[in-house]
């Protein structure tokens, strides 16, 4: 099995989902700590630009979002374990809904409720990366209560899918369930709020006890440098090519990855090196890591020609 190097901080929500994840499948992994805020001069040299939460390192190919590194994770031999019962497609639609649905309700809660204790700064970054140019601490607040009634609702839903059944896949835990797992332990450890509502969801509150509480186990820690190091050593070793029969990009073009949405998140170029239905990579250079491969799962970004 490759080695995965985690580029996260502990409070992370996201990278928790990563170290639920790596922690369920039973894949080893070595931890590298990045700054909660930019810059992050150790961690961009390797992602083209990219500046979010967590980082899946293999050697020189570099992995990007979440739903990304499951797709990775699946394809280095743990697809059974993170997708049992061949459930990938259903898992990833799952995913993608409680990410959509559910991690951005929480993140606005917990935002906006660190407002006043969190350093100001923290708050302006996130709040210009998650909410747009536009947004303003009184809004936020003001939207509070009408934010908790929408988390609610979507929680119910969920509640109910694991009606008569351990997990939401049936009795294995998949990435599924790991995209709640992290949710609820986010929900709770961050917003005074939270865990009085999650007492109203037992089922849920089950699938965070069986993942969330083990999940920092790691076999090593490197520092980011030497992490830079592993990349200059390394050569990417993912595919090449489009395939994708509805695109017009060409291999090697000048590409420009976007964040879809409005955000405060840094465009990232490239030279386009793979496309699929659902990953782009693109490769990259650096003087700190030589070439590297970068990869972004195509849903929720925005790729055109630069
Ligand atoms: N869609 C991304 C979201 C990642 C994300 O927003 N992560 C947060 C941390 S939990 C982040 O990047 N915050 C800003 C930062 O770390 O600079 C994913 O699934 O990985």
């Amino acid at each position: 099995m490759p080695e995965f190097i985690l580029h996260h901080y502990w409070p992370s929500p996201f990278a928790h989902k990563v170290r639920i994840a790596l922690n369920m499948i039973g894949a080893p992994w070595t931890s590298v700590e990045i700054p909660r805020v930019p810059p992050k001069p150790l961690l961009m040299p390797m992602t083209a630009g990219y500046r979010r939460t967590p980082v899946m390192q293999i050697g020189a190919d570099i992995h990007c979002d979440t739903q990304n590194i499951a797709r990775a994770l699946g394809e280095a031999g743990y697809e059974d374990k993170l997708f049992p019962g061949r459930s990938r497609g259903r898992v990833m639609a799952l995913s993608n809904w409680i990410d959509a649905a559910i991690a951005e309700l929480a993140i606005r809660i917990v935002i906006t409720s660190s407002i006043g204790t969190a350093p100001p700064e923290f708050i302006r970054d996130r709040g210009d990366l998650y909410f747009g140019a536009g947004w303003t601490e009184a809004a936020l607040k003001a939207d509070l209560p009408a934010v908790i009634l929408q988390l609610s609702a979507q929680l119910d839903q969920v509640e109910t899918a694991l009606s008569g059944t351990d997990f939401l896949m049936g009795d294995d835990p998949s990435w599924g369930d790991v995209g709640l797992a992290f949710l609820a332990w986010f929900l709770r450890g961050r917003w005074d709020g939270g865990a009085d509502l999650l007492a109203q969801f037992p089922a849920i509150e089950r699938v965070e006890a069986a993942l969330a509480a083990n999940a920092i186990d790691h076999e090593s820690e490197i520092t980011a440098e030497e992490a830079l190091a592993v990349a200059r050593n390394a050569t990417p070793t993912s595919p090449t090519g489009i395939h994708h029969p509805a695109s017009e990009l060409t291999a090697a073009q000048s590409v420009m990855i976007r964040q879809k949405g409005q955000s405060s998140d840094p465009d990232i170029t490239g030279e386009l090196r793979y496309l699929d239905m659902t990953r782009v990579s693109i490769d990259h250079e650096s003087d700190e890591t030589g070439p590297v491969a970068v990869h972004f799962p195509v849903a929720g970004y925005r790729i055109t020609a630069a």
